[in-house]
């Protein structure tokens, strides 16, 4: 993990940089990602989930962390770009989590592509917001978040995270969220989770 440099001079260069299309670039960018395999759990047909190729990527991320993980105070950036693609009705899509820090919340803005943040509360109260070009979201930090990509080309958002924020993915493993985004006679509609 890198550093800012204790005594800075003169012009600097820039660490990172984003291109409009929505990558970043640059040697302390961190990539993953995300297959079918990884993620066969989290969609409600297990049939097709099973049957599909376990290697077919659905999403994939990069990300800046200039300060480590944990660290008060600092910020993470990060680009998702979700694959077009469903298993059965629904949707490609991410995880998902809670913050492990319910006070810590997040932006997402969307680069490209058409989709869904789908959003819960500890309630379990789900909702959608549209995402489409341009579109900026707040999360707050108690709400649970999952981006679908509703469209046919693939989907590409930026976002912003507090660096002490963590990751809560064990809750929506075990429960999932309150609603499904799926296909309804090729419009998306969240249908509540058995
Ligand atoms: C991190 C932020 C995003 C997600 C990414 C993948 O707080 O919300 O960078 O990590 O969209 O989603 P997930 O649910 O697999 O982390
Ligand atoms: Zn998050």
């Amino acid at each position: 993990m890198s550093t800012l440099p204790t005594e800075l001079e003169g012009i600097m260069t820039p660490r990172v940089c984003l291109d409009w299309g929505g990558l970043m670039k640059g040697p302390e960018v961190k990539e993953s990602s995300r297959s079918l395999g990884d993620l066969r759990g989290i969609f409600r047909d297990v049939a097709q989930a099973s049957a599909a190729d376990p290697a077919r990527i659905v999403y994939r991320v990069q990300s800046w962390n200039p300060v480590n993980t944990g660290v008060p105070g600092g910020l993470f950036w990060g680009v998702t770009t979700i694959e077009p693609g469903k298993v059965g009705d629904e949707y490609f899509m991410t995880h998902g989590h809670f913050h492990a820090d319910r006070t810590r919340a997040e932006y997402y803005g969307t680069v490209s592509g058409e989709g869904m943040l789908i959003r819960m509360d500890d309630e379990r109260k789900t909702w959608g917001e549209r995402m489409s070009a341009g579109s900026l979201h707040y999360i707050e930090g108690r709400h649970a978040h999952r981006v679908a990509n509703t469209g046919d080309t693939p989907l590409i958002f930026w976002a912003c995270w507090p660096s002490d924020a963590g990751h809560d993915y064990a809750t929506i493993k075990t429960h999932g969220f309150g609603s499904r985004l799926m296909d309804k006679n090729g419009r998306p509609e969240l249908i509540p989770n058995a």
